[in-house]
């Protein structure tokens, strides 16, 4: 039997569950992009709130380009577990504030009138980097995408993030135009002022007339979000069973740690999440850069060249001496172009980092991280470098990163395997290697000139001869000799 709410009332005693009756919620938020990461962090910081304040705080998450999650989490009235993997065990819950799931392609006309309703005060999103359509440097949308192109001539039935916020915004204007609060909870730099502007463009193409009232009425309060969430394993769903006594297709696995960081500007109402661990705060952009370039930097890092390198895991990749050093190389040129904050010691975080790196539970596989590497890259890494080298500070371990990822989208490992490469840009990375065969050097300068990615870096010496000798190392010795001779100036290039 699937878990459900009535299996909820029937579930064995030991595992953590809604202290509130699911049933009896009502919808308070719609969530575009039910992956696992929303299910794992903003979905529980939902329940914990509820449990501790009350309020119809239950959302209607929406997937918007696969059935899968809707599939999985609706036959079990939107309840499903999180398995918290650390290393001295497992811990299990069940989370009750998901309770509605839906497929937008095939149910846009609730989705929208979700958005559309007065009971609803936030919407949130996860809907990855790309997911976006945007330029994010240049805050503006990829006019010519397929998706946007498409929303912009069929304004009702849209396919992409921007066109449906577009549609829902449109239609909540038209009923009582209610003030709403829509929060970014991807990993890009001021993500609230970026999905502002983003949205702000997209409606005035489409819906001039509510503009006034959009800019009066909508709030979009930036957030810096952060839990590592492997992809679930088929091991996930087999341990559900035995451990919740039901079938789980919707468990997600997740690292104990998980943070909150949210700008305190909501247009209406809120759940009281200050409570239950969130951080609300008045200006996020220093908490997230923080995060970004730690660890999102370092996670790239070591998704690229640890690939290379034949390690399977983020936890396999750090537990190598060489690689611990190299990431923290890394995190000293990032952190050198942060900000202080008051309540954060970086030193502590980045060694708290290396702990949750290496935790050899969680299964976060290199791949995984990998992918997208086009959209994720620019705010990891090239910023930082462009800030370092305005200082005049050196680039080393930025370089040699840039340098795996180069390596990477190559598309061959180091036995001359084919590396599966997911990214929208993956077309082009193959016809550049099919056009430079083993050739490093004009491999690199090719893909150095990729501008959405570098920009003018690309083209500045100061940056593209370091990485283009990196990547001749790389393709000369493997990575984990490169990486080792980072580490050991005695051995040059
Ligand atoms: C990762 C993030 O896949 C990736 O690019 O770096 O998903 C990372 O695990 C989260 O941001 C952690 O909060």
């Amino acid at each position: 039997m699937r878990l459900n709410l009535i299996a909820l009332a029937a579930l064995r005693d030991g595992i953590q569950r809604p202290n509130y009756d699911p049933s009896k919620l009502g919808i308070g938020i719609v969530h575009l992009g039910l992956g696992a990461f929303h299910r794992a962090h903003q979905a529980v910081y939902a329940d914990d709130a509820i449990a501790a304040n009350g309020g119809d705080w239950g959302i209607s998450a929406v997937s918007l380009k696969t059935p899968t999650a809707r599939d999985q989490l609706a036959p079990q009235d939107g309840l499903y577990s999180v398995r918290t993997v650390s290393r001295t065990g497992d811990a299990w819950r069940i989370v009750g504030s998901v309770r509605e799931v839906l497929f937008a392609p095939e149910q846009m006309a609730e989705v929208i009138a979700r958005i559309a309703r007065a009971e609803t005060k936030i919407i949130t999103l996860t809907v990855t980097e790309k997911g976006y359509c945007a330029n994010v440097a240049k805050r503006e949308p990829l006019w010519d995408h397929g998706d946007i192109a498409h929303d912009l001539s069929h304004a009702d039935d849209p396919r992409s993030v921007l066109g449906v916020l577009a549609a829902g915004l449109h239609e909540r204007f038209r009923k009582r135009g209610t003030p709403l609060t829509i929060v970014c909870c991807d990993n890009l730099p001021e993500n609230g002022a970026v999905l502002e502007s983003l949205v702000h463009q997209f409606v005035t193409r489409l819906y001039p007339e509510i503009m006034p009232w959009l800019r009066d009425n909508v709030r979009f309060p930036s957030s810096m979000v952060d839990r590592i969430v492997p992809a679930t394993q088929p091991q996930d769903r087999v341990d559900a069973a035995r451990v919740l006594g039901y079938e789980d297709h919707g468990v997600v696995r997740a690292e104990p740690f998980s943070q909150w960081v949210i700008e305190d500007n909501f247009a209406a109402e809120r759940p009281a999440c200050e409570h239950v661990g969130a951080q609300l705060v008045a200006d996020v952009r220093p908490f997230e850069k923080m995060k970004r370039r730690l660890l999102n930097g370092s996670h790239s890092l070591m998704a690229y060249l640890g690939y290379v390198a034949g390690y399977e895991t983020i936890a396999e990749t750090v537990s190598d001496p060489g690689f611990e050093q190299l990431v923290n190389a890394l995190m000293l040129e990032a952190e050198a172009t942060l900000e202080p904050i008051s309540c954060v010691d970086f030193a502590a975080y980045r060694e708290q980092l290396i702990e949750r790196f290496g935790n050899p539970a969680n299964g976060h596989r290199c791949a995984q991280i990998a992918t997208d590497g086009s959209q994720k890259i620019p705010q990891r890494w090239i910023a930082v470098a462009n800030e370092r080298l305005a200082n005049g500070l050196d680039i080393n371990a930025l370089t040699l990163a840039t340098a795996g990822w180069i390596r990477y989208v190559y598309g061959k490992d180091e036995m001359d395997a084919p590396i599966t490469l997911s990214d929208p840009l993956a077309a082009e990375f193959t016809a550049i290697a099919a056009k430079h065969p083993y050739d490093a050097m004009s491999f690199a300068d090719a893909v150095l000139r990729i501008e959405p990615v570098f920009g003018a870096l690309g083209r500045n010496p100061a940056f593209a001869a370091p990485v283009k000798r990196w990547v001749n190392q790389l393709f000369r010795d493997g990575a984990q000799a490169t990486v080792d001779s980072f580490n050991d100036p005695a051995t040059s290039r």
